[in-house]
């Protein structure tokens, strides 16, 4: 892994704006040594002018692209207006949003939180009440299956269900009441599954653990399994979702549709932190006021940008590009298995990339791309998550391939 100092060698500018970020921040990331002033689509530009094309897309919070011409504008007409009330009050944009998101999931109710973390801990919280007071589970006793190799968030209660030591450790004492299962295997979820399970939390594709894709049916058995154990079926598709993987939901793959949506990055457009739970009035009726919330959730310019994410997904033009280019975007990586790739897995416009150990680590290939203009990140070991704007163009995801298919090989 080569130093910051020397990567942006020759680049005053960049290595200043860098080092004084690095002296008064808190090290929780290691970042790649660029310093990004501007982006429009699916490039961004460093203090310094360079271009690079953004193969992470803020782990899939700006699949509209940067600077979306209809978010921006959306934002901006807002900000111009209303932008705060608090939930002590409505305001004139939050009908229309909270219907046309509960539209586009099929679902009556929805729950407007702001960061994927606190929509997955409004999650936890909504199905443990559903557990007592509508399945009758016993105070205090309810229990959660979550999928070993899961990320949902940063909390504690959530870090306390991960297996990642990075994640995990250091972080004690943590929440009871949560149960780890191998994630793809039914047998060993219905064998978890008790009387006092009250919900199922999986991404129902993986994405911190290397856009790892269950068994073809996983999904299906996961939703008899909860229909018939009377558990609810939660689907964390922060990430997997809105358009990600060339539907609207990951879930939509294999046409199930959980009692629970979990939402958020892509729902703020990569302009607002907006995160949604999305369920059934027999689910989220349980809450009554005073017994959640928050301040900026439900926001009038989260809403705003919100709603107009929700109005492009109405299209499916999205979900289809998705789709489209995710067909060149595997057949690129197929062709690199062998030639310093040793693993491939893809949906619609998302990939796990597994490098081979021997060229190096994900961050080296990650730090390999940059020189070269193009930004992405790698997760565990010498996996690197692929995940561009779903506005790129053709030609710019074919030239971004080709930066990787240089490196990989050349190595
Ligand atoms: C970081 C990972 C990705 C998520 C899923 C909930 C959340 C996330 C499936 C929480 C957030 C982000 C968090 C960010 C990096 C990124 C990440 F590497 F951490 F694991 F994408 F894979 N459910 N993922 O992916 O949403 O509270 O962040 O809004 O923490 O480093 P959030």
């Amino acid at each position: 892994m080569t130093t910051a100092a020397t990567m942006l060698a020759g680049q005053e500018k960049g290595r200043e704006e860098f080092e004084r970020a690095e002296a008064r921040t808190a090290h929780n990331y290691h970042p790649l040594p660029v310093v990004v002033a501007s982006a429009e689509g699916a490039w961004m530009t460093d203090v310094e002018g360079r271009r690079y094309l953004d193969l992470l897309a803020g782990y899939s919070a700006l699949n509209f692209g940067h600077g979306h011409p209809g978010l921006v504008a959306a934002a901006h007409a807002q900000l111009d207006h209303l932008t705060l009330t608090s939930r002590a009050f409505v305001h004139d944009r939050f009908a229309d949003f909270c219907a046309e998101l509960g539209d586009l999931c099929g679902k009556e109710l929805v729950l407007p939180m702001n960061t994927g973390a606190e929509a997955v801990e409004t999650a936890i919280k909504v199905a443990r009440k559903w557990g007592y007071e509508v399945k009758g589970v016993p105070a205090d006793r309810a229990r959660i299956v979550v999928a070993a190799g899961n990320f949902h968030g940063r909390t504690t209660t959530i870090v306390g269900f991960s297996d990642d030591p990075d994640a995990r450790d250091g972080f004690g004492p943590f929440a009871p009441g949560f149960v780890t299962v191998p994630f793809g295997d039914l047998a060993a979820l219905e064998a978890a599954i008790d009387d006092d399970t009250v919900a199922v939390l999986i991404e129902p594709i993986q994405g911190e653990s290397g856009v790892l894709i269950p068994p073809d049916g996983y999904l299906h058995g996961v939703r008899d399994l909860c229909t018939t154990s009377g558990v609810l079926f939660v689907a964390d598709e922060i990430q997997a979702g809105l358009g990600r993987t060339g539907a609207t939901f990951a879930c939509d793959h294999e046409e199930v549709v959980p009692d629970v949506y979990v939402l958020g990055k892509a729902l703020g457009g990569g302009i607002v932190p907006v995160s949604a739970v999305v369920a059934d009035r027999d689910v989220l009726g349980v809450l009554r006021p005073g017994q959640h919330g928050s301040t900026f959730g439900g926001n009038p310019l989260a809403c705003a940008v919100g709603l107009e994410v929700v109005r492009m997904l109405a299209t499916g033009e999205h979900q289809a590009r998705a789709a489209e280019l995710g067909v060149l975007l595997r057949e690129r990586l197929d062709a690199l298995v062998g030639r310093g790739v040793v693993g491939v897995r893809t949906r619609g416009l998302w990939a796990g990339v597994d490098i081979d150990p021997a060229i190096g680590t994900g961050r080296m290939v990650c730090e390999a791309l940059m020189a070269r203009g193009v930004l992405a990140k790698d997760t565990h070991g010498s996996t690197i998550r692929l995940a561009p704007p779903l506005v790129i163009s053709a030609d710019d995801l074919a030239w971004g391939l080709d930066q990787l298919a240089d490196v990989v090989s050349h190595a």
